[in-house]
């Protein structure tokens, strides 16, 4: 059986709506991959459709270099629990994608530092760290050199989560469009093998992004969410009490301020509404939806509260991006739809 170049899903040509289908005998691609390559249309959404431990426990039983491909925009949410331990023994790569959506401050330095202090809280050994974008193929070629020393004519595994750009690093490195690639999670539906250099390369599903805030939005609204260039930081300067809400998405409360920052890293598409504190309750309430969009598809939400105890605290929500709370606060408040993973930690920037 013939399967989709662009997605690995074996071709079929009897069920419309599901994965694979193809009106045409002899078509290289399913028409779902057809219809996202040539007119960014979505027919069928395989979201929440691949189970994140089959693609896991598939790698885990083969001999092979492993390319993680982590999103750097969305860093925490890149990060599988459990990783380290099951891919113990295995030669991985870190390579770190859409490099070009963080500002130039972000040079290869910080984020070494920033990502290898991550990686040994969580207990991951990696040979090599990567910085990759597809803007002017940044990267390409180390991923190439890394691959010779270290594949040993081994097939290479691409992994991470989904939409984290495991099939653009593909076609990047091939020079030409091949596999899909798409800003909607789940685009690549089965191992999907190819030869580039006289290497094999494996594409691979992505790991679901259970906690993301990417899956708690319609998939009309990622265009918005999802940043297509170099994020530009939004800076407020903060006395007293604020509160910002990401439309209706993220609210962000910080009490007691003095001479205090807050700084947003965010598509720029996004809306930041800030208020004082307290009437920031009311504001939600009046305007959801309204003014405050866009909202998640869930009505619950979930609030976390810390007391800042370090200068310089970034509040991560993974899918959405973070905000970096400097000066004095006393009190940090999120709310994020419910099954949102929020992030405190150190300054990335
Ligand atoms: N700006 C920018 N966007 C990127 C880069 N790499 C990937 N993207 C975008 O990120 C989205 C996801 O890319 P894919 O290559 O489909 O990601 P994937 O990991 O293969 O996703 P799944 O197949 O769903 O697991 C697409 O909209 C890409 O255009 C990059 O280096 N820079
Ligand atoms: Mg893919």
């Amino acid at each position: 059986m013939t399967v989709c170049r662009g997605c690995g899903i074996h071709l079929q040509h009897t069920d419309k709506n599901a994965p694979g289908y193809t009106p045409k005998e002899d078509s290289e691609y399913c028409q779902r991959c057809f219809r996202l390559m040539h007119y960014d249309d979505l027919t069928v959404s395989m979201r929440t459709g691949i189970d994140p431990d089959s693609v896991t426990d598939r790698l885990a039983e083969m001999d092979a270099l492993i390319l993680w491909v982590v999103d750097l925009f969305d860093f925490e949410a890149g990060m599988i629990p459990g990783i380290g331990r099951k891919l113990d023994g295995k030669d991985i790569i870190l390579v770190c994608a859409k490099r070009d959506i963080l500002p130039e401050t972000l040079n290869h330095e910080k984020t070494a530092r920033f990502v290898f202090s991550r990686l040994k809280e969580m207990g991951i050994k990696v040979k090599g760290l990567i910085l990759t974008s597809k803007l002017h193929r940044e990267g390409i070629q180390e991923v190439k050199n890394a691959v010779n020393m270290l594949g040993r004519g081994r097939p290479v595994a691409v992994m991470g989560r989904a939409n984290s750009g495991k099939s653009t690093l593909l076609n990047n490195m091939m020079g030409k469009d091949v596999l899909t690639a798409s800003r909607y999670p789940g685009t690549t539906l089965e191992f999907n093998e190819l030869v580039i250099d006289g290497v094999t390369y494996i594409d691979t599903p992505g790991i679901e992004i259970e906690k993301s805030i990417l899956m708690a939005v319609d998939e009309a609204d990622l265009k918005q969410i999802l940043p297509a260039r170099t994020i530009r930081p939004m800076v407020y300067q903060i006395n007293r009490d604020q509160s910002f809400a990401v439309g209706g998405l993220a609210r962000l409360d910080l009490f007691n301020c003095d001479r205090a920052t807050c700084t947003w890293y965010l598509s720029d598409k996004m809306p930041i509404h800030r208020s004082k504190a307290s009437g920031a309750d009311e504001l939600w309430k009046k305007h959801y939806g309204g003014l405050l969009k866009p909202v998640a598809n869930t009505p619950e939400f979930t609030e976390y509260r810390i007391r800042k105890d370090i200068d310089k605290v970034d509040v991560v929500i993974d899918g959405l991006g973070w905000a970096c709370v400097s000066g004095q606060v006393s009190t940090i408040m999120i709310k994020v739809p419910k099954n949102v993973n929020v992030t405190f930690r150190k300054a990335m920037l």
